[in-house]
Protein backbone atom coordinates (compact mmCIF):
# COMPACT_ATOMS: atom_id res chain seq x y z
CA UNK A 1 0.00 0.00 0.00
CA UNK A 2 1.51 3.34 -1.00
CA UNK A 3 0.33 6.80 1.32
CA UNK A 4 2.69 9.21 -0.44
CA UNK A 5 1.04 11.34 -3.36
CA UNK A 6 4.07 11.66 -5.36
CA UNK A 7 4.84 7.77 -5.05
CA UNK A 8 1.28 6.93 -6.03
CA UNK A 9 0.66 8.89 -8.69
CA UNK A 10 4.38 7.47 -10.34
CA UNK A 11 2.88 4.04 -9.72
CA UNK A 12 -0.43 4.70 -11.04
CA UNK A 13 0.86 6.36 -14.13
CA UNK A 14 3.21 3.63 -15.17
CA UNK A 15 0.40 1.21 -13.97
CA UNK A 16 -1.95 2.99 -17.02
CA UNK A 17 1.05 3.20 -19.64
CA UNK A 18 1.88 -0.99 -19.07
CA UNK A 19 -1.25 -2.23 -17.89
CA UNK A 20 -0.16 -6.24 -18.89
CA UNK A 21 3.09 -5.79 -17.72
CA UNK A 22 2.94 -8.00 -14.71
CA UNK A 23 6.03 -8.97 -13.37
CA UNK A 24 7.28 -5.41 -14.40
CA UNK A 25 4.41 -3.78 -12.31
CA UNK A 26 5.09 -6.28 -9.48
CA UNK A 27 8.89 -5.29 -9.45
CA UNK A 28 7.95 -1.84 -9.30
CA UNK A 29 5.07 -1.69 -6.49
CA UNK A 30 7.57 -3.86 -3.87
CA UNK A 31 9.87 -0.94 -4.77
CA UNK A 32 8.14 2.53 -4.63
CA UNK A 33 6.23 0.85 -1.50
CA UNK A 34 9.35 1.23 0.45
CA UNK A 35 10.91 4.27 -1.13
CA UNK A 36 8.16 6.36 1.02
CA UNK A 37 10.40 7.33 3.85
CA UNK A 38 13.23 8.61 1.46
CA UNK A 39 10.87 10.93 -0.77
CA UNK A 40 9.22 12.08 2.53
CA UNK A 41 12.70 13.41 3.61
CA UNK A 42 14.30 14.61 0.07
CA UNK A 43 11.86 17.36 -1.98
CA UNK A 44 14.71 17.18 -4.50
CA UNK A 45 13.56 13.44 -5.43
CA UNK A 46 9.77 14.50 -6.48
CA UNK A 47 10.92 18.11 -8.26
CA UNK A 48 13.58 16.13 -10.26
CA UNK A 49 11.16 13.36 -11.17
CA UNK A 50 14.03 10.89 -10.21
CA UNK A 51 10.87 8.19 -9.44
CA UNK A 52 9.28 8.37 -13.06
CA UNK A 53 12.56 8.43 -14.69
CA UNK A 54 13.85 5.66 -12.78
CA UNK A 55 10.93 3.15 -13.28
CA UNK A 56 11.36 4.11 -17.19
CA UNK A 57 14.33 1.87 -18.82
CA UNK A 58 16.50 4.09 -20.84
CA UNK A 59 16.24 2.03 -23.63
CA UNK A 60 14.07 -1.01 -25.02
CA UNK A 61 15.83 -2.78 -27.79
CA UNK A 62 13.29 -5.26 -29.39
CA UNK A 63 14.45 -7.48 -32.30
CA UNK A 64 13.38 -9.85 -34.65
CA UNK A 65 16.06 -13.27 -34.56
CA UNK A 66 15.81 -15.63 -37.74
CA UNK A 67 17.42 -18.45 -37.50
CA UNK A 68 17.55 -22.18 -39.68
CA UNK A 69 16.99 -25.64 -37.50
CA UNK A 70 18.81 -29.03 -38.17
CA UNK A 71 15.69 -29.60 -41.05
CA UNK A 72 16.48 -26.36 -42.40
CA UNK A 73 13.23 -25.04 -41.50
CA UNK A 74 13.65 -21.09 -41.10
CA UNK A 75 12.68 -20.38 -37.16
CA UNK A 76 11.75 -16.85 -35.86
CA UNK A 77 12.24 -15.70 -32.55
CA UNK A 78 11.97 -12.35 -30.52
CA UNK A 79 15.18 -10.78 -28.92
CA UNK A 80 15.41 -8.08 -26.34
CA UNK A 81 17.82 -6.24 -24.47
CA UNK A 82 16.65 -3.80 -22.02
CA UNK A 83 19.33 -1.00 -20.62
CA UNK A 84 17.51 0.24 -18.01
CA UNK A 85 19.63 2.77 -16.02
CA UNK A 86 23.12 4.20 -16.31
CA UNK A 87 23.40 6.23 -13.84
CA UNK A 88 26.37 4.41 -12.00
CA UNK A 89 27.85 2.56 -14.44
CA UNK A 90 27.49 0.62 -18.10
CA UNK A 91 24.15 -1.09 -18.43
CA UNK A 92 25.21 -4.91 -17.14
CA UNK A 93 22.67 -8.08 -16.50
CA UNK A 94 22.36 -11.25 -17.92
CA UNK A 95 20.34 -12.88 -21.12
CA UNK A 96 17.57 -15.40 -20.74
CA UNK A 97 16.84 -17.81 -23.25
CA UNK A 98 13.36 -19.43 -22.19
CA UNK A 99 9.89 -19.48 -23.88
CA UNK A 100 8.21 -17.32 -20.82
CA UNK A 101 10.22 -14.33 -21.82
CA UNK A 102 8.27 -11.35 -22.55
CA UNK A 103 8.97 -7.92 -22.71
CA UNK A 104 7.35 -7.63 -18.94
CA UNK A 105 9.77 -10.44 -17.76
CA UNK A 106 12.69 -8.71 -19.12
CA UNK A 107 11.83 -5.27 -17.67
CA UNK A 108 11.08 -6.71 -14.22
CA UNK A 109 14.55 -8.42 -14.40
CA UNK A 110 16.24 -4.63 -15.73
CA UNK A 111 14.79 -3.06 -13.27
CA UNK A 112 15.97 -5.00 -10.46
CA UNK A 113 19.46 -5.35 -11.66
CA UNK A 114 19.42 -1.49 -11.11
CA UNK A 115 19.59 -1.80 -7.12
CA UNK A 116 21.10 -4.86 -7.29
CA UNK A 117 24.59 -3.66 -9.09
CA UNK A 118 24.10 -0.75 -7.15
CA UNK A 119 24.15 -2.64 -4.11
CA UNK A 120 27.36 -4.80 -4.74
CA UNK A 121 29.05 -1.20 -4.25
CA UNK A 122 30.87 -1.80 -8.07
CA UNK A 123 30.23 0.51 -10.82
CA UNK A 124 27.48 -0.88 -13.25
CA UNK A 125 24.46 0.06 -14.01
CA UNK A 126 21.36 -2.30 -14.62
CA UNK A 127 20.54 -4.16 -18.23
CA UNK A 128 18.88 -7.00 -19.08
CA UNK A 129 18.00 -9.28 -22.35
CA UNK A 130 16.76 -12.21 -23.90
CA UNK A 131 14.43 -14.31 -25.85
CA UNK A 132 11.45 -16.32 -26.09
CA UNK A 133 13.96 -19.07 -27.45
CA UNK A 134 13.45 -22.73 -25.56
CA UNK A 135 17.00 -24.25 -26.11
CA UNK A 136 15.35 -27.50 -24.68
CA UNK A 137 15.88 -30.24 -27.03
CA UNK A 138 17.49 -28.18 -29.47
CA UNK A 139 20.83 -29.37 -30.78
CA UNK A 140 24.18 -27.98 -30.72
CA UNK A 141 24.47 -26.45 -33.36
CA UNK A 142 20.65 -25.23 -33.22
CA UNK A 143 22.22 -23.38 -30.01
CA UNK A 144 25.23 -21.95 -32.12
CA UNK A 145 23.03 -20.78 -35.27
CA UNK A 146 20.30 -19.45 -32.79
CA UNK A 147 23.49 -17.54 -30.51
CA UNK A 148 25.15 -16.25 -33.60
CA UNK A 149 21.76 -14.52 -35.03
CA UNK A 150 20.85 -13.25 -31.49
CA UNK A 151 24.34 -11.51 -31.65
CA UNK A 152 23.70 -10.38 -35.45
CA UNK A 153 21.54 -7.47 -33.96
CA UNK A 154 22.48 -7.25 -30.29
CA UNK A 155 26.34 -6.10 -31.39
CA UNK A 156 25.23 -3.07 -32.24
CA UNK A 157 24.15 -1.94 -29.07
CA UNK A 158 26.66 -3.36 -26.64
CA UNK A 159 30.22 -2.84 -25.57
CA UNK A 160 32.74 -2.96 -22.99
CA UNK A 161 32.22 0.45 -21.76
CA UNK A 162 28.69 0.20 -22.82
CA UNK A 163 26.31 -2.57 -22.17
CA UNK A 164 27.96 -5.85 -20.73
CA UNK A 165 25.63 -8.79 -21.26
CA UNK A 166 25.86 -11.91 -19.20
CA UNK A 167 23.88 -15.37 -18.71
CA UNK A 168 21.10 -16.18 -16.76
CA UNK A 169 17.64 -18.91 -17.16
CA UNK A 170 19.30 -20.76 -20.63
CA UNK A 171 22.51 -18.83 -21.14
CA UNK A 172 25.64 -20.41 -19.45
CA UNK A 173 28.90 -20.71 -20.74
CA UNK A 174 27.99 -22.88 -23.83
CA UNK A 175 25.53 -19.58 -25.11
CA UNK A 176 28.38 -17.55 -23.60
CA UNK A 177 31.02 -18.78 -26.24
CA UNK A 178 28.85 -18.54 -29.26
CA UNK A 179 27.68 -15.39 -28.44
CA UNK A 180 31.16 -13.71 -27.43
CA UNK A 181 32.61 -15.66 -30.81
CA UNK A 182 30.04 -14.12 -33.35
CA UNK A 183 30.39 -10.72 -31.28
CA UNK A 184 34.19 -10.78 -31.94
CA UNK A 185 33.55 -11.84 -35.63
CA UNK A 186 31.45 -9.27 -36.68
CA UNK A 187 33.73 -6.31 -34.46
CA UNK A 188 36.87 -7.59 -35.26
CA UNK A 189 37.53 -7.10 -30.97
CA UNK A 190 38.75 -8.67 -28.77
CA UNK A 191 37.43 -7.39 -25.70
CA UNK A 192 35.40 -7.67 -22.00
CA UNK A 193 32.17 -7.55 -23.90
CA UNK A 194 30.29 -10.41 -22.15
CA UNK A 195 31.33 -12.05 -18.39
CA UNK A 196 30.61 -15.07 -17.30
CA UNK A 197 32.71 -16.23 -20.61
CA UNK A 198 34.78 -19.58 -20.24
CA UNK A 199 38.71 -19.49 -18.56
CA UNK A 200 40.70 -19.70 -22.12
CA UNK A 201 39.06 -16.33 -23.33
CA UNK A 202 39.14 -14.00 -20.79
CA UNK A 203 36.66 -15.35 -18.13
CA UNK A 204 37.22 -15.61 -14.14
CA UNK A 205 37.37 -17.96 -12.19
CA UNK A 206 34.96 -18.29 -9.58
CA UNK A 207 31.71 -17.04 -11.98
CA UNK A 208 30.31 -20.01 -12.09
CA UNK A 209 29.92 -20.77 -8.79
CA UNK A 210 29.55 -17.26 -7.41
CA UNK A 211 25.87 -16.12 -7.07
CA UNK A 212 25.23 -19.75 -5.29
CA UNK A 213 28.03 -19.40 -3.12
CA UNK A 214 27.37 -15.57 -2.30
CA UNK A 215 23.68 -16.49 -1.56
CA UNK A 216 25.26 -18.31 1.33
CA UNK A 217 27.54 -16.11 2.39
CA UNK A 218 25.15 -13.61 2.32
CA UNK A 219 22.56 -15.95 4.33
CA UNK A 220 25.02 -17.05 6.75
CA UNK A 221 25.66 -13.50 7.83
CA UNK A 222 21.97 -13.04 8.13
CA UNK A 223 21.40 -15.80 10.40
CA UNK A 224 23.78 -15.28 12.53
CA UNK A 225 22.26 -11.52 12.92
CA UNK A 226 18.79 -11.90 13.20
CA UNK A 227 18.73 -15.83 14.07
CA UNK A 228 21.65 -16.13 16.15
CA UNK A 229 22.63 -19.46 14.66
CA UNK A 230 24.32 -20.40 10.77
CA UNK A 231 24.19 -23.37 8.23
CA UNK A 232 25.32 -25.87 10.44
CA UNK A 233 22.76 -28.67 10.87
CA UNK A 234 20.07 -27.35 8.81
CA UNK A 235 18.26 -28.91 6.64
CA UNK A 236 17.85 -27.11 3.36
CA UNK A 237 16.03 -27.07 0.55
CA UNK A 238 16.98 -25.81 -2.90
CA UNK A 239 14.50 -25.29 -5.82
CA UNK A 240 15.63 -25.57 -8.98
CA UNK A 241 19.32 -27.50 -10.34
CA UNK A 242 20.68 -24.88 -12.59
CA UNK A 243 23.72 -22.66 -11.90
CA UNK A 244 22.59 -21.29 -8.71
CA UNK A 245 21.06 -23.97 -7.03
CA UNK A 246 24.16 -26.22 -7.79
CA UNK A 247 26.43 -23.62 -6.11
CA UNK A 248 24.20 -22.35 -3.48
CA UNK A 249 23.55 -26.57 -2.40
CA UNK A 250 27.34 -26.94 -2.66
CA UNK A 251 28.34 -24.05 -0.32
CA UNK A 252 25.22 -24.52 1.52
CA UNK A 253 27.00 -28.17 2.13
CA UNK A 254 30.54 -26.95 3.04
CA UNK A 255 29.08 -24.93 5.55
CA UNK A 256 27.80 -27.69 7.38
CA UNK A 257 24.02 -27.92 6.27
CA UNK A 258 22.19 -30.80 4.61
CA UNK A 259 20.36 -31.03 1.56
CA UNK A 260 16.88 -32.31 1.58
CA UNK A 261 15.42 -31.36 -1.94
CA UNK A 262 15.65 -30.11 -5.17
CA UNK A 263 13.78 -29.18 -8.38
CA UNK A 264 13.59 -28.58 -12.06
CA UNK A 265 10.52 -27.29 -14.17
CA UNK A 266 9.19 -31.08 -14.26
CA UNK A 267 9.24 -31.85 -10.61
CA UNK A 268 11.74 -32.63 -7.50
CA UNK A 269 13.15 -35.42 -5.55
CA UNK A 270 13.65 -35.45 -1.79
CA UNK A 271 16.27 -37.66 -0.41
CA UNK A 272 16.04 -37.22 3.08
CA UNK A 273 19.97 -38.86 3.37
CA UNK A 274 20.81 -35.57 1.77
CA UNK A 275 20.85 -35.12 -2.24
CA UNK A 276 24.14 -36.14 -4.06
CA UNK A 277 25.50 -33.07 -5.94
CA UNK A 278 27.54 -34.65 -7.86
CA UNK A 279 24.57 -37.39 -9.08
CA UNK A 280 22.81 -33.44 -10.15
CA UNK A 281 25.81 -31.55 -11.47
CA UNK A 282 26.32 -35.25 -14.29
CA UNK A 283 21.97 -35.06 -14.85
CA UNK A 284 21.90 -31.18 -15.39
CA UNK A 285 25.44 -29.53 -16.00
CA UNK A 286 26.52 -32.71 -18.33
CA UNK A 287 23.43 -34.34 -19.88
CA UNK A 288 21.25 -31.98 -19.63
CA UNK A 289 18.31 -34.18 -18.23
CA UNK A 290 15.29 -34.49 -16.14
CA UNK A 291 15.90 -34.34 -12.33
CA UNK A 292 13.64 -37.55 -12.25
CA UNK A 293 16.94 -39.39 -13.44
CA UNK A 294 18.41 -39.17 -10.35
CA UNK A 295 15.60 -42.07 -9.32
CA UNK A 296 17.64 -44.83 -11.36
CA UNK A 297 21.15 -44.24 -8.81
CA UNK A 298 18.75 -43.51 -5.78
CA UNK A 299 15.40 -45.63 -5.85
CA UNK A 300 14.48 -44.91 -2.69
CA UNK A 301 14.45 -41.30 -3.16
CA UNK A 302 10.92 -39.32 -3.56
CA UNK A 303 10.23 -37.59 -7.06
CA UNK A 304 7.14 -35.38 -7.05
CA UNK A 305 5.97 -34.40 -10.41
CA UNK A 306 5.41 -31.01 -9.58
CA UNK A 307 7.67 -28.60 -8.90
CA UNK A 308 5.95 -26.26 -7.28
CA UNK A 309 5.26 -28.50 -4.16
CA UNK A 310 8.71 -28.53 -3.19
CA UNK A 311 8.16 -26.38 0.10
CA UNK A 312 5.48 -28.92 1.26
CA UNK A 313 8.67 -30.86 2.57
CA UNK A 314 9.47 -29.64 6.46
CA UNK A 315 13.28 -28.00 6.34
CA UNK A 316 15.00 -24.93 8.21
CA UNK A 317 16.20 -23.07 5.54
CA UNK A 318 14.27 -22.29 2.04
CA UNK A 319 17.04 -21.02 -1.24
CA UNK A 320 14.48 -20.59 -4.09
CA UNK A 321 17.09 -20.63 -6.88
CA UNK A 322 14.79 -21.38 -10.18
CA UNK A 323 12.58 -18.31 -11.12
CA UNK A 324 10.04 -15.58 -10.50
CA UNK A 325 6.74 -16.27 -8.37
CA UNK A 326 7.63 -19.79 -7.63
CA UNK A 327 6.90 -19.33 -4.09
CA UNK A 328 3.53 -18.34 -3.34
CA UNK A 329 0.94 -17.77 -0.40
CA UNK A 330 0.39 -21.39 0.53
CA UNK A 331 3.60 -22.01 -0.07
CA UNK A 332 4.73 -20.04 2.52
CA UNK A 333 2.05 -20.93 4.86
CA UNK A 334 3.26 -24.14 4.54
CA UNK A 335 7.18 -22.97 5.68
CA UNK A 336 5.94 -21.34 8.47
CA UNK A 337 4.05 -24.17 9.75
CA UNK A 338 6.77 -26.63 9.28
CA UNK A 339 9.17 -24.21 11.47
CA UNK A 340 11.27 -22.89 8.49
CA UNK A 341 13.79 -19.70 10.16
CA UNK A 342 14.79 -18.30 6.54
CA UNK A 343 14.52 -17.87 3.36
CA UNK A 344 16.70 -16.69 0.99
CA UNK A 345 16.66 -16.07 -2.90
CA UNK A 346 19.07 -16.88 -5.18
CA UNK A 347 16.19 -16.78 -7.88
CA UNK A 348 15.08 -13.11 -9.10
CA UNK A 349 11.87 -12.36 -7.28
CA UNK A 350 10.80 -15.94 -6.89
CA UNK A 351 8.72 -15.30 -3.51
CA UNK A 352 5.12 -13.32 -4.72
CA UNK A 353 4.64 -10.35 -2.43
CA UNK A 354 1.73 -12.08 -0.29
CA UNK A 355 4.39 -14.97 0.14
CA UNK A 356 7.17 -11.85 1.64
CA UNK A 357 4.37 -10.89 3.84
CA UNK A 358 3.73 -13.82 5.62
CA UNK A 359 7.33 -14.43 6.25
CA UNK A 360 7.76 -10.64 7.50
CA UNK A 361 4.57 -11.26 9.62
CA UNK A 362 6.01 -14.45 11.00
CA UNK A 363 9.59 -13.67 12.09
CA UNK A 364 11.38 -15.44 9.15
CA UNK A 365 14.81 -14.21 8.58
CA UNK A 366 13.87 -13.13 4.63
CA UNK A 367 16.88 -12.40 2.09
CA UNK A 368 15.66 -10.13 -1.02
CA UNK A 369 16.89 -11.65 -3.95
CA UNK A 370 18.55 -8.16 -5.76
CA UNK A 371 20.48 -7.90 -2.26
CA UNK A 372 21.17 -11.72 -1.63
CA UNK A 373 22.07 -12.93 -5.52
CA UNK A 374 23.99 -9.97 -6.24
CA UNK A 375 27.22 -11.95 -6.07
CA UNK A 376 27.03 -13.66 -9.80
CA UNK A 377 26.89 -9.74 -11.21
CA UNK A 378 29.75 -9.24 -8.44
CA UNK A 379 31.62 -11.12 -10.22
CA UNK A 380 30.78 -10.07 -13.73
CA UNK A 381 31.94 -6.99 -12.37
CA UNK A 382 35.58 -8.58 -10.95
CA UNK A 383 35.52 -10.28 -14.69
CA UNK A 384 35.19 -6.82 -16.21
CA UNK A 385 38.52 -5.51 -13.72
CA UNK A 386 40.35 -8.42 -14.95
CA UNK A 387 39.73 -8.08 -18.55
CA UNK A 388 40.57 -4.61 -18.15
CA UNK A 389 43.97 -4.97 -16.07
CA UNK A 390 44.70 -8.15 -18.70
CA UNK A 391 45.08 -9.67 -15.64
CA UNK A 392 43.70 -13.32 -13.83
CA UNK A 393 43.15 -13.69 -10.27
CA UNK A 394 43.42 -17.23 -8.61
CA UNK A 395 40.19 -18.96 -7.40
CA UNK A 396 40.61 -18.07 -3.71
CA UNK A 397 41.48 -13.67 -4.34
CA UNK A 398 38.15 -13.86 -6.23
CA UNK A 399 35.87 -15.87 -3.60
CA UNK A 400 37.78 -13.86 -0.83
CA UNK A 401 36.57 -10.92 -2.40
CA UNK A 402 32.86 -12.40 -3.21
CA UNK A 403 32.82 -13.08 0.24
CA UNK A 404 33.72 -9.50 1.46
CA UNK A 405 31.41 -7.83 -1.34
CA UNK A 406 28.29 -10.42 0.23
CA UNK A 407 29.38 -9.57 3.94
CA UNK A 408 29.58 -5.87 3.29
CA UNK A 409 26.08 -5.89 1.09
CA UNK A 410 24.21 -7.12 3.91
CA UNK A 411 25.57 -4.82 6.64
CA UNK A 412 24.54 -2.15 4.31
CA UNK A 413 21.27 -3.36 3.72
CA UNK A 414 20.58 -4.50 7.51
CA UNK A 415 22.36 -0.64 8.95
CA UNK A 416 19.40 1.02 6.49
CA UNK A 417 16.46 -1.34 7.25
CA UNK A 418 17.99 0.03 11.09
CA UNK A 419 17.59 3.48 9.99
CA UNK A 420 14.43 3.46 8.40
CA UNK A 421 12.47 0.36 10.19
CA UNK A 422 13.26 -2.75 12.49
CA UNK A 423 16.52 -4.02 11.39
CA UNK A 424 14.75 -7.32 10.66
CA UNK A 425 13.04 -6.04 7.40
CA UNK A 426 15.95 -6.53 4.41
CA UNK A 427 13.73 -5.81 1.90
CA UNK A 428 13.30 -2.07 2.97
CA UNK A 429 17.14 -2.06 3.45
CA UNK A 430 18.06 -3.44 -0.33
CA UNK A 431 15.73 -0.85 -1.64
CA UNK A 432 16.72 2.02 0.13
CA UNK A 433 20.16 0.68 0.07
CA UNK A 434 20.01 0.01 -3.69
CA UNK A 435 17.76 2.95 -4.15
CA UNK A 436 20.41 6.02 -2.49
CA UNK A 437 23.15 5.62 -4.87
CA UNK A 438 21.72 5.58 -8.49
CA UNK A 439 19.36 8.31 -6.91
CA UNK A 440 22.64 10.90 -6.00
CA UNK A 441 24.37 9.81 -9.47
CA UNK A 442 21.20 11.08 -11.40
CA UNK A 443 20.28 14.27 -9.75
CA UNK A 444 24.28 14.89 -10.21
CA UNK A 445 24.35 14.15 -14.28
CA UNK A 446 21.53 16.32 -15.16
CA UNK A 447 18.09 15.69 -16.38
CA UNK A 448 18.13 15.38 -20.48
CA UNK A 449 18.34 11.33 -20.53
P1 LIG B 1 19.61 -22.15 -15.18
O1 LIG B 1 19.05 -22.08 -16.53
O2 LIG B 1 21.00 -22.62 -14.97
O3 LIG B 1 18.66 -23.00 -14.23
C1 LIG B 1 17.32 -22.68 -14.04
C2 LIG B 1 16.68 -23.69 -13.14
O4 LIG B 1 15.37 -23.26 -12.78
C3 LIG B 1 16.50 -25.04 -13.83
O5 LIG B 1 16.55 -26.06 -12.87
C4 LIG B 1 15.10 -24.91 -14.43
O6 LIG B 1 14.48 -26.15 -14.66
C5 LIG B 1 14.39 -24.13 -13.36
N1 LIG B 1 13.33 -23.30 -13.96
C6 LIG B 1 13.49 -22.36 -14.92
N2 LIG B 1 12.30 -21.83 -15.27
C7 LIG B 1 11.40 -22.45 -14.52
C8 LIG B 1 9.99 -22.36 -14.42
N3 LIG B 1 9.28 -21.50 -15.18
N4 LIG B 1 9.37 -23.15 -13.50
C9 LIG B 1 10.08 -24.01 -12.74
N5 LIG B 1 11.41 -24.16 -12.80
C10 LIG B 1 12.05 -23.39 -13.67
O7 LIG B 1 19.43 -20.65 -14.59
P2 LIG B 1 20.18 -19.97 -13.36
O8 LIG B 1 20.48 -20.97 -12.31
O9 LIG B 1 21.26 -19.13 -13.89
O10 LIG B 1 19.04 -18.96 -12.84
C11 LIG B 1 18.11 -19.31 -11.83
C12 LIG B 1 17.55 -18.05 -11.21
O11 LIG B 1 18.61 -17.28 -10.63
C13 LIG B 1 16.85 -17.09 -12.17
O12 LIG B 1 15.81 -16.43 -11.48
C14 LIG B 1 17.94 -16.08 -12.51
O13 LIG B 1 17.41 -14.85 -12.94
C15 LIG B 1 18.61 -15.95 -11.15
N6 LIG B 1 19.98 -15.44 -11.14
C16 LIG B 1 20.95 -15.98 -11.92
C17 LIG B 1 22.25 -15.51 -11.84
C18 LIG B 1 23.36 -16.12 -12.60
O14 LIG B 1 24.49 -15.65 -12.45
N7 LIG B 1 23.14 -17.13 -13.41
C19 LIG B 1 22.58 -14.38 -10.97
C20 LIG B 1 21.51 -13.92 -10.13
C21 LIG B 1 20.25 -14.44 -10.24
P3 LIG B 1 14.60 -26.87 -16.11
O15 LIG B 1 15.99 -27.43 -16.17
O16 LIG B 1 13.54 -27.89 -16.10
O17 LIG B 1 14.37 -25.77 -17.12
O1 LIG C 1 20.38 -11.74 -12.39
C1 LIG C 1 21.62 -11.57 -12.42
O2 LIG C 1 22.20 -10.86 -11.59
C2 LIG C 1 22.38 -12.28 -13.45
N1 LIG C 1 21.80 -13.05 -14.21
C3 LIG C 1 23.85 -12.08 -13.58
C4 LIG C 1 24.14 -10.85 -14.38
C5 LIG C 1 25.60 -10.61 -14.73
O3 LIG C 1 25.82 -9.62 -15.43
O4 LIG C 1 26.47 -11.36 -14.31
Amino acid sequence: MINNNYVKTVYKNIQAKYPYEKEFLQAVLEVLETLEPVVENDAQIEKLGILERIVEPERMITFRVSWVDDNGKVQVNTGYRCQFNSAIGPYKGGLRFHPTVNASVIKFLGFEQTFKNSLTGLSMGGGKGGSDFDPKGKSDMEIMRFCQSFMTELYRHIGQFTDVPAGDIGVGKREVGYLYGQYKRISNEFTGVLTGKALEFGGSLGRTEATGYGLCYFTQKMLETLKGTNFNDKKVIVSGSGNVAIYAAQKAKELGAKIIAMSDSCGYIYDKNGIDLQLIKNIKEVKRERIKEYLKKYPNAIYVDNCRDIWSIPCDIALPCATQNELDENSAKLLVKNGCIAVAEGANMPSTPKAIQIFIDNDIAYAPGKASNAGGVAVSGLEMSQNSLRLSWSFDQVDQKLKEIMENLFDRVYKTSQKYSDGKNLVIGANIAGFEKVCEAMKIQGIAY
